[in-house]
């Protein structure tokens, strides 16, 4: 009896976590195979032990949050107050008086599988204890079909998406926003809709120097540069461009945002451009770092807006000196970057424990070691 009533608990939460919308960790996580370039065997392991399990983000505790001092409005001081409508100069992204600014903040994971992480006290936390300056909001495009993704969800995705730019909007904070390209690889696929989207987003948020749009996340399996990547740039950025002129755009590059080279070979024609370079630190060393190293001393401004401190399939181990190896050199090039991600989802990319709770003030024992160490991070550097 009590065996069938735990089995009965279990099947009830179980269905919940599906009707929340509670995404499942693919455990092939298929868009890490078969990669060509620039990524070493791990990728193809499974993100953790757990994998193979749904997970269930913690959308019930009621964590007490000890938040950090601040004030939760628009304040002198803060970032968007102080350095406005952000632009790029030669290789630099610069701010309203020309100087030279980096963004460093955290990416959300799937704003539709964990939107309880946006929030006021999260943010804030974000802004004042980990002294970041940027949310990226990361909404997917059509996860393998995941039914809460944006082509099976549009509006439940822009509500979640609109909430984290007021959010940051309230905060004075900078959100970019992340057309997150995985699936499909080819960005071009979806161009309609992602013309239909940037154009009402941008019409919606002209007059905010806060937002910064990212019109494909991560380009991949074999979608080029010339067939793909620009065509698509080349019809999705003068929509944004007759809304909101000014305002900063990130393009994602060939094989996963890795291959920024071939941006550099034959650039957009635009202004306040900056191209996508990601990397996962157990995954994507020198080799990445120099091609890194070569296509700024080239000219071309690029943009972190991901990366994490373990393998490319957000799984494995940390790689803690890697890391540090690729943060002091964007710090020393005034590269932006963005960290993946803030949620609890059990895999070693994410910042949050379980037991930590969505409503920020984390200390320590509520971080993962991936938390831990970008926290301290963004804290000390
Ligand atoms: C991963 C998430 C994982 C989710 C998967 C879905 O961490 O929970 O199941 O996406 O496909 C990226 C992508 C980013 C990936 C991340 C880790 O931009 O969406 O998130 N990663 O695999 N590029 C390299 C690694």
């Amino acid at each position: 009896m009590r065996k069938n009533f735990g089995k009965i608990v279990l099947t009830a939460i179980m269905s919940i976590a599906l009707l929340c919308g509670c995404e499942r960790n693919f455990s092939s996580n298929s868009h890490t195979n078969n990669h060509s370039s620039g990524y070493s065997s791990k990728e193809s392991q499974s993100s953790s032990d757990e994998s193979s399990k749904w997970d269930i983000p913690d959308f019930f505790s009621s964590s007490e949050s000890s938040l950090p001092s601040g004030d939760s409005g628009n304040s002198a001081g803060t970032p968007v107050s102080t350095h406005g409508q952000l632009s790029v100069n030669g290789t630099n992204l610069v701010d309203k008086n020309g100087n030279p600014y980096q963004l460093r903040g955290m990416s959300t994971h799937g704003l539709t599988w964990f939107p309880d992480f946006v929030n006021e006290q999260a943010f804030l936390t974000l802004r004042d204890d980990w002294n970041t300056n940027v949310v990226r909001l990361a909404m997917y495009v059509d996860e393998w079909n995941n039914g809460q993704c944006y082509m099976n969800n549009k509006q439940g995705s822009r509500d979640i998406l609109e909430k984290g730019v007021e959010l940051c909007i309230k905060l004075d904070m900078y959100a970019i926003i992340d057309w997150h390209v995985l699936n499909p690889g080819d960005p071009l696929k979806y161009t309609n809709e992602a013309i239909e989207f940037f154009d009402s987003i941008s019409k919606k948020y002209s007059d905010s120097p806060n937002v910064i749009y990212e019109i494909c996340n991560e380009p991949n399996s074999g979608a080029s540069w010339e067939g793909s990547i620009k065509p698509y740039a080349e019809k999705v950025i003068p929509v944004i461009r007759a809304n909101d002129p000014d305002a900063v755009i990130i393009v994602g590059t060939p094989t996963w945002s890795q291959d920024i080279d071939r941006a550099l070979s034959n650039p957009l024609s635009y202004n306040n451009i900056m191209y996508a370079l990601h990397f996962y630190a157990d995954t994507h060393r020198d080799d990445l770092r120099n091609r890194l190293k070569s296509c700024v001393n080239g000219g071309l401004p690029v943009f972190v807006s991901e990366f994490g401190c373990c393998d490319a399939s957000g799984g494995g181990g940390n790689n803690f000196s890697e890391t540090e190896k690729w943060l002091s050199l964007l710090d020393e090039l005034n590269i932006s970057y963005c960290n993946w991600a803030l949620a609890d989802k059990n895999e070693t990319c994410c910042a949050i424990l379980g037991s930590g709770g969505a409503n920020g003030g984390w200390n320590d024992s509520q971080l993962s070691e991936s938390g831990k160490w970008i926290r301290s991070w963004f804290k000390n550097h």
